[in-house]
């Protein structure tokens, strides 16, 4: 037997929380979506609970939760990336733990559905979910549709690119390494006036469930121009999000960076 148990008991639940803290984006094996029926759930402020769902083809997932207390749910991509359409805080029947979505899902692979606590420290909650296989859904691959699969941009290099939400392009993913430490200003401009109303989000390589920073300020009175800015060490790796705003985005836009010691 250990000479100190409370102190080993203590370290245990210590290493129990961190791992609980980091749960949204590098849980251990999620549950399986339940299918067909409902499955009894428990989710804490610390972290969103997590289920996992493998579809074998396009089609439409649709997923129902009811908590005690004020939840959200969310289904994203292998990156926790919340897909088109597939987030709810609806309070239906005027009740804050009552959510649904119904989500195209663009092509077969590995998904996730997150329930996360909007209110109070703990609830309990149901969860049961439907799939319908309808491989004529399926969309051309968006090839930098999530933030690991983005282009490298270089500092200081302008870069245009465009959108086309109705191909399931609604959004760009790129990444930027800053080779001193500093602050990273990255801005997204206008190229014509069929450029659309976007937002511009950057991510830490360390967080890619939630953006640092975001910004749909419409700078300049055009709803294309955006600017945010993050601080950053030498080495470390930014994800930057280029998205509609609202809508189904379609248009050409201009993004560059700098970077301030
Ligand atoms: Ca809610
Ligand atoms: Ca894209
Ligand atoms: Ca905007």
């Amino acid at each position: 037997m250990s000479q100190h148990p409370p102190v080993v008991r203590l370290l245990l639940l210590a290493a129990a929380a961190i791992v609980a803290g980091t749960a949204v984006t590098h849980a251990q094996a999620p549950a399986a979506l339940p299918l067909g029926k409902t499955a009894a759930g428990q989710v804490t402020s610390r972290a969103a609970t997590v289920y996992r769902f493998t579809a074998q083809a396009a089609g439409v997932l649709t997923v129902a939760v009811h908590a005690e207390s004020d939840v959200t749910l969310t289904v994203t991509d292998q990156d926790g990336q919340a897909l088109p359409e597939g987030s709810s805080d609806r309070d239906l029947y005027g009740s804050g733990g009552n959510e649904q979505v119904s989500v195209t899902l663009p092509e077969g692979g590995e998904y996730r559905v997150q329930v996360a606590l909007l209110d109070g420290s703990s609830s309990k909650f149901e969860i049961g979910a439907g799939w319908v296989a309808m491989p004529a859904f399926a969309r051309a691959s968006d090839p930098d549709r999530r933030p690991t699969l983005g282009a490298a941009l270089d500092i200081g290099r302008s870069h245009e690119d465009k959108l086309d939400g109705d191909a399931g392009d609604n959004w760009d993913w790129f990444s930027i390494t800053a080779k001193t430490s500093g602050t990273l200003t990255v801005i997204l401009r206008s190229v014509n006036d069929d450029s659309p109303d976007l937002a511009l989000e950057l991510y830490t390589s360390d967080e890619l469930a939630k953006p640092s920073v975001r910004s749909d300020d419409d700078l300049q009175g055009n709803t294309t121009n955006e600017s945010a800015t993050v601080d950053v060490k030498a080495g470390q790796k930014v994800y930057v999000k280029v998205m509609g705003a609202s809508g189904n985005p379609t248009g050409s836009y201009r993004l560059a960076s700098s970077l301030i010691q």
